[in-house]
């Protein structure tokens, strides 16, 4: 009772049934088993007021030791050793002992990127890095959370494809930069596109220098100035070059790559006069131009005789028994040589046939009689020697005989 005590205030002792004369506990203080004054159990005395120690409940941090009643992780505000702030993002452990992230940890699913501890939210999930370049992704099943790189081929960037973590690179028929490259194929240099580096799926070189449009191959030309005779757009293929005979000016307009001076020869014997008119044409191995030669004219041997008829040239190697049509000079010259002779020697001899200074036997002349050799296209008595087992060399078979000549 109050009235038993002389001094201070008759107390209940906290767990018991006893009471003692206390004096004026203050700050909270409250009295002992000893009659003297202490804080209450998980309090302490700071600066004359009792506080609660880490983890005890509270309404504001003016009870706490600390000064921070935090919203602990169980819902209940407590008594915290530090700060926690937003109790979204932290809150306080049950024990008070300090602040716990209340975001999430790598491989978490996120909506933001603050509700990630790392503030890497990407692709739904709370990511290990920023994983921010192209071709990069942080959901690869079974590696969320993990900054991994797109699945081989991913398209990207309008067109281009992945190739590993920030490798979002044209593939083949794309444009491309000398600098960047192609993820596949080759950026084939503006110096051989005109201008438009395109990746190719060949290293075009010089003999086909440039890439088709879809940069599946290499090809010859893309336009005409590419190509001696025009380009094919169509295929990528130079056109072919003329057919032999046309009109040319360079080997390579010609289709067999040979463009030659032709000799206007009107009887096709091959041989031209000095001063015939002269054409450029194709003309292949073995190509033969009706009323041309490309034989030049020049020396007695190379040059047509008789221009107009096709049995009178150099070298012509058969006799005739007429002459030359509308010849004059030398009407029985066919090959050319200025003289007037019969290719068998033995018809331009009279016969001698013991006569072994004049050859082989068949070889001692063949004309026979008082008329001698003949002229060219004059007739003259033939026989021929022949060997005879009694007699020797000796005469055959004499008959008049037309003397040819070439
Ligand atoms: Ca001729
Ligand atoms: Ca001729
Ligand atoms: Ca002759």
């Amino acid at each position: 009772m109050a009235s038993q005590c002389g001094s201070g205030v008759c107390t209940r002792i906290n767990g018991t049934t006893t009471s003692r004369c206390c004096g004026q506990c203050l700050g909270g203080q409250v009295c002992n088993a000893t009659g003297g004054c202490e804080c209450p159990p998980n309090q302490v005395l700071v600066a004359g007021q009792c506080r609660k120690v880490q983890g005890q409940s509270c309404q504001s941090g003016a009870e706490c030791e600390s000064a921070n009643c935090e919203v602990s992780v169980d819902g209940q505000n407590r008594c915290c050793a530090a700060g926690c702030g937003d109790p979204s993002a932290s809150r306080c452990a049950q024990d008070g002992a300090g602040c716990i992230d209340q975001r999430g940890g790598v491989g978490a699913e996120c909506a933001v990127s603050t509700d990630c501890q790392l503030g890497n939210c990407v692709d739904g999930f709370c990511c290990d890095g920023p994983c921010s370049n192209a071709c990069e992704r942080c959901n690869a099943p079974g590696q969320e959370g993990l900054c991994a790189a797109d699945a081989a081929g991913t398209p990207c960037n309008g067109g281009s494809a992945c190739f590993g973590r920030n490798q979002c690179l044209p593939s083949v028929g794309q444009a491309c930069t000398l600098a960047t490259g192609c993820g596949t194929g080759v950026c084939i240099p503006s110096a051989l596109r005109q201008g438009d580096e395109i990746c190719c799926a060949e290293d075009c070189g010089a003999a086909l220098p440039f890439c088709s449009a879809d940069g599946t191959g290499c090809i010859a030309c893309i336009e005409d100035a590419n190509c001696a005779n025009g380009c094919n757009t169509q295929t990528g293929q130079c056109n072919a070059g003329a057919e032999n005979g046309s009109a040319c000016t360079a080997n390579d307009q010609c289709v067999g790559n040979r463009c030659l001076v032709h000799y206007v020869d009107p009887d096709d014997d091959e041989f031209a006069v000095v001063g015939a008119a002269t054409s450029m044409l194709c003309a292949g191995v073995g190509f033969d131009m009706a009323g041309f030669t490309t034989r030049q004219p020049g020396a007695a041997d190379l040059t047509d005789c008789e221009e107009g008829n096709a049995n009178v040239f150099p070298g012509q190697g058969v006799d005739f028994p007429t002459p030359i049509p509308g010849r004059t000079t030398r009407p029985f010259d066919y090959d050319c040589d200025g003289q007037e002779a019969s290719a068998d020697p033995a018809k331009n001899l009279i016969q001698d046939c013991r006569n072994e200074a004049l050859g082989e036997c068949e070889d001692r002349g063949k004309w026979v009689g008082a008329e001698g050799v003949p002229a060219c296209g004059e007739e003259g008595q033939l026989a021929n020697c022949g060997e005879d087992s009694l007699l020797g060399c000796t005469s055959f078979f004499g008959g008049p005989s037309i003397r040819p000549c070439k």
